[in-house]
């Protein structure tokens, strides 16, 4: 067969994948959490390797870590009152710390002062509220004695030598076995897992990539512990169909709807409300609620998803101003969520309208139009003539009336086939502070 049949390392179709993915096409909005004992630190979830942090200094957040008033059924209540459908919580992150009872290691969450397994009963809670549930794990890890220690991070290229020496005990291939089996415990201990988000390779001179994570094993071990599971595209298997399922733009606006081989893939942009995925208390560059929406309309608009980043405080706790947009976020989604649910990119025959998005549900055959700024009275959308039966606003499902070409009042010059709506002068009051 072809080249791409030679490297499939698992038979199913691509039908097949579609289905396995279905209720995650259709869901579009996550919430990602990453805590762990950097949220202590409250200055970045890579505080560790920015300040050159040591073992033993940094031991001092997992001898301090009791969030007492960590209640993950509070976080699962306001991620559906976002209009969240699942989510996605951070089990291990770079620090190598471990919010799991894991049977591998000793730096995990039952050594510290707070003792239980948080990954229990955040799983309980989110599966409660209905959610799907995702486990994020880091096959970076800063901490486990094996670990090589990478020579290229931000700012801290060192001389090669340097790195040798640092390296001069580390096996890589125990770390290997130590990832392997904390994997199968976090895909065996808590029931189905909806999504893995490992998190990530670097392949080039001085990277690690598939050969360093054991990754095509790793993998095959994840399809079989759990065929139904949703994987990320970060085990550097690119090229491997079943390597991974979707693609993970990061902090960025998606130009188009990403491609693999000429052919669009699903993906998921992971965004953050600040400028730290990690709890950063004095970081202040905070998204406001407009940015936060468009990005969500903007990822369905181009056949993606939002995973909306929160990260709780050393106390267990969701910032309020994450917290407070994430309910505004809601009331909007009250209204809208029928543009965004089981939506996707609009087919090209719709021009995309000035200052405006659109997204649209191939099961109803219904096209939403998001103004992303309100117009003065007329609206046009360019070249849908003949495409349009009917046109209602969809916060309270009142028409909007579709101007008359001829003889129409507002002195305009229209396109052959272009559609003018009559906006109310005054934005309708739909209470969405934004
Ligand atoms: C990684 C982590 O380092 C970070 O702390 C956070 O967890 C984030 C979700 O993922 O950061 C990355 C990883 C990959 C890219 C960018 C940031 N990338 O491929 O562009």
């Amino acid at each position: 067969g072809s080249n791409a049949q030679q490297k499939k390392i698992w038979n199913e179709t691509e039908e097949e994948k579609k289905e396995r993915l279905a209720w995650w096409t259709n869901d579009r909005f996550g919430m990602f959490i990453h805590w762990g004992t950097y949220s202590l630190a409250g200055r970045h979830e890579w505080v560790k390797k920015k300040e050159r942090i040591d073992n033993e200094t940094y031991q001092k957040y997992f001898d301090n870590f009791n969030p007492d008033l960590y209640n993950p059924q509070e976080w699962a209540k306001l991620a559906k009152a976002a209009g969240m459908k699942y989510a996605v919580i951070t089990t291990k992150h770079h620090e190598g710390f471990t919010l799991f009872d894991s049977k591998y290691t000793d730096y995990k969450i039952t050594n510290t002062p707070y003792g239980k397994d948080a990954i229990k009963e955040w799983v309980e809670a989110f599966r409660a509220e209905g959610l799907k549930i995702g486990f994020y794990y880091s096959i970076i890890d800063w901490h486990h004695p094996d670990y090589t220690i990478d020579r290229v991070h931000p700012k801290s290229v060192g001389s090669q030598k340097e790195y040798d020496k640092l390296n001069k005990d580390r096996d890589m291939s125990v770390y290997r076995e130590y990832l392997k089996n904390q994997v199968i415990e976090i895909l065996t201990i808590y029931g189905k897992v909806d999504i893995l988000w490992l998190d990530y390779s670097f392949p080039g001179e001085f990277g690690k990539g598939k050969d360093d994570w054991g990754s095509i094993e790793l993998i095959k071990l994840v399809r079989k512990l759990q065929p139904e599971i949703i994987v990320n595209d970060r085990l550097d298997l690119k090229e491997y169909w079943g390597g991974w399922d979707f693609t993970t733009p990061e902090q960025f606006k998606i130009k188009e709807w990403p491609t693999h081989n000429g052919k669009r893939i699903p993906w998921e942009t992971c965004q953050t409300f600040s400028g730290s995925w990690g709890y950063y208390r004095d970081e202040m560059t905070w998204k406001s609620n407009k940015q936060l929406l468009e990005l969500l309309i903007e990822s369905v608009s181009k056949g993606g998803n939002l995973l909306l980043n929160v990260g709780p405080t050393g106390r267990g706790v969701i910032d309020y101003r994450a917290e407070k947009a994430l309910y505004q976020i809601g009331d909007w989604m009250k209204y809208n969520y029928r543009s965004i649910y089981g939506c996707t990119q609009a087919p090209s025959t719709f021009e995309i309208p000035d200052n405006g998005l659109l997204t649209y549900n191939p099961t109803t055959n219904r096209l939403y139009v998001h103004l992303l700024n309100y117009p003065l009275q007329n609206y046009t959308l360019k070249g849908m003539k003949g495409k349009i039966k009917y046109v209602q606003f969809l916060h309270d499902a009142s028409e909007v009336k579709i101007a008359s070409p001829k003889g129409h009042w507002i002195k305009q010059e229209l396109g052959e086939g272009d559609v003018n709506l009559i906006l109310p002068v005054n934005k309708p009051p739909v209470e969405i502070p934004v």
